[in-house]
């Protein structure tokens, strides 16, 4: 269950407390050394826009992304299928240091870069069959705070974590059967924002 309360805020319109999404927030898990050297790491990934067809209709999406991940763990999201680029140095320190901390395995990052408020992500789960059942996903933000939104599947509840730099979300098991997460547009945010997912793929699933 989560370990800073204090930090949801359930969305006003519903009141609902219950239940809770299954989540560990660490506030400033990263220092400013740290945060640097990934956001100047950052600057240099072969970031894309793909498009991804919407009831017919190909359209880009509202954000930049890359993946990166060992041998063997491509990944087929939104329905595109993504080959595992080589892990980055700074990514992969954070990979290890989120195992060395929390025993939190992972063998790919997704890296989304949102260049301002209005890239966004939209209402979904991180339920595809490759990631290995019963496996938590880590995500990291780094530059503009956002809102992150929480939504139960099988009732009115509905939560706002505000995400700021440096900042750790852990999604526990079974969030991902349970929950949709979101990303939505805020207007007035004109800082870049860069969010890495640590995810566990079942290796060569797609091979
Ligand atoms: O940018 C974020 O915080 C959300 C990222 C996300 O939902 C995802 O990568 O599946």
């Amino acid at each position: 269950m989560s370990k800073h309360d204090d930090d949801i805020t359930p969305q006003k319109a519903l009141l609902t407390l219950e239940p809770k999404p299954p989540i560990t927030l660490i506030r400033g898990y990263l220092n400013n050394e740290q945060q640097v050297a990934l956001i100047n790491e950052a600057q240099a990934y072969p970031l894309s826009r793909p498009e991804i067809q919407v009831f017919g209709k190909f359209h880009a999406i509202p954000r930049q992304q890359v993946w990166f991940g060992d041998l063997g763990c491509d990944y087929l999201y939104s329905g595109l299928f993504i080959r595992a680029l080589p892990w980055p140095k700074y990514a992969n320190k954070l990979r290890h240091k989120l195992a060395k901390d929390f025993s939190l395995g992972s063998n790919g990052v997704l890296v989304n870069h949102y260049v301002d408020g209005k890239d966004c992500m939209g209402a979904h789960s991180d339920d595809e069959p490759e990631i290995a059942k019963g496996s938590d996903i880590a995500s990291i933000t780094l530059g503009a705070s956002r809102d992150f939104v929480l939504k139960h599947k099988h009732s009115p509840a509905r939560y706002s974590i505000n995400l700021q730099s440096g900042d750790l979300l852990i999604m526990h098991w079974p969030m991902q059967k349970d929950w949709q997460h979101s990303l939505p547009k805020r207007l007035k945010v004109k800082d870049p924002r860069w969010n890495y997912t640590f995810r566990q793929l079942m290796v060569n699933f797609h091979a």
